[in-house]
């Protein structure tokens, strides 16, 4: 047995994610040298159905601490790990399962997990010497993700009047990853310029994930605003850009009337389903996430029977990174692609599973950061192992966006003539 895998130490130290609300880094040492971290990201749109983050109340930090998290890190989890090899990776997250015993990662803390399950895989990587995405993937993995740039902020993550929480461009004609991320930044750029001429300075504020959060109350003001960006910077709409939007429909559906509040009018679901179907046909939309409430299923189906010949109509806080949620929505036919968060199960080995049953069933799978991010650049790395072909992280902006672009920038150059890249639509 090759004993330089062996996991010798795990601890884990308290960190901030880019909100500055507190989080977790775990530390996962092996007996050959090897050393692995992870920190866990947090959302602020999250589904119902996500696995539970560990926070210590009371007034510290509002209550967001996470000393109770590292205290179990420290007295169950790191004693359980330690002797175990680390490329077991299976093993790792079935412990962290079971000391959990929750179900929903309640005990311990699915930020506690994700942050350790991250660490592992790391650790073995660094303990064999290869990089983090051959490790995960092989040899062959090669295909650089297509990256869906949320640059207009809204909803839950802006302070603004905007419905939809994100508006993202799409470098569907590029021919490589380096050149998609050029010509997404040329076009950001474009876009501060007509955003600061027509709503003034004020309008380039970024919101959480990077993107502008002008001061727009009518959601079609943003992908118009979009498609001038693309204009101005000399590509076309429908070639060289497709756009996106995640809706994030839990955030502007009132419970109380059943109905969904968009531009100061209430819709119903049919309203709301023919609002982006308009939309999809003017915008070019091929990329449409969370278009109603998680618990409508029958509304994703029907949203993917009208859109889904043209457009990814993505599961997100409806499956959660789940497969019992997952297998749900296949049954139904709710959609033809799933988001993808490690921390909204916990685990790595969940993960992977979650991508092999959508990847099986036919759906396309994004790989996602989360709002409230930090400087680990894994989900770069595992978009590139599992060949998800596309990547939502954010604008080209803030550090804990730019991370991961700039580690996807490194794969592709370690891959050279090798690496591929591919229109997803
Ligand atoms: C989403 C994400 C990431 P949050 O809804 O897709 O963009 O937001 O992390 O706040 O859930
Ligand atoms: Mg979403």
């Amino acid at each position: 047995m090759d004993d330089r895998f062996i996991i010798r130490r795990v601890h884990g130290v308290q960190a901030l994610d880019s909100r500055g609300t507190p989080t977790i880094k775990a530390v996962v040492e092996t007996r050959g040298g090897g050393r692995g971290y992870g920190l866990a990201p947090s959302g602020a749109s999250k589904s119902s159905k996500e696995a539970v983050e560990l926070r210590d109340g009371g007034r510290r930090w509002r209550g967001k601490g996470v000393s109770r998290a590292l205290a179990m890190l420290e007295s169950i989890v790191a004693p359980r790990l330690t002797g175990i090899d680390s490329r077991r990776q299976d093993l790792a997250d079935s412990i962290l399962n079971a000391v959990d015993g929750s179900g929903n990662k309640s005990r311990i803390g699915g930020n506690t997990t994700t942050a350790v399950s991250i660490a592992v895989a790391r650790a073995a990587a660094s303990t064999a010497g290869v990089p983090l995405y051959r490790y995960l993937g092989g040899p062959t993995s090669r295909l650089m993700p297509v990256p869906i740039l949320n640059v207009i902020n809204g909803g839950a993550h802006a302070g603004n009047d905007l419905a939809f929480q994100e508006f993202m461009i799409i470098p569907m004609g590029a021919d490589s990853f380096s050149e998609a991320m050029r010509m997404a930044v040329e076009v950001y750029w474009s876009l501060k310029e007509f955003l600061k001429e027509k709503y003034g300075p004020v309008a380039v504020n970024v919101g959480d994930e990077g993107g502008y959060a002008p001061p727009m109350s009518r959601v079609e003001e943003a992908l118009e605003a979009l498609e001038r960006a693309i204009d101005r910077s000399g590509y076309a709409l429908g070639s060289d850009f497709y756009l996106g939007i995640d809706a994030a429909a839990n955030h502007f559906y009132d419970e109380a009337s059943r109905m969904y509040m968009v531009d100061g009018r209430k819709l119903d679901r049919g309203a709301l389903l023919d609002l982006y179907e308009d939309l999809a046909v003017r915008y070019r939309l091929v990329y449409l996430e969370d278009p109603v409430h998680e618990d409508d299923i029958d509304g994703y189906r029907e949203a993917t029977r009208r859109l889904g010949h043209k457009a990814l109509i993505v599961g997100d806080d409806l499956y959660a990174t789940n497969t019992k949620l997952l297998a749900k929505g296949i049954e139904a036919g709710a959609t033809n692609a799933a988001l993808v968060k490690i921390n909204q199960v916990g685990t790595l080995t969940e993960t992977i599973d979650f991508i092999r049953m959508a990847v099986g069933s036919g759906m396309r799978v994004i790989i996602s950061h989360r709002s409230g991010d930090t400087e680990d650049s894994f989900i770069a790395d595992l978009a590139v192992a599992v060949e998800a072909g596309i990547i939502k992280t954010g604008a080209p902006a803030r550090g804990e966006r730019t991370s991961k672009y700039n580690r996807l920038l490194e794969i592709e150059w370690e891959l050279g003539s090798e690496a591929r890249y591919r229109p997803f639509i």
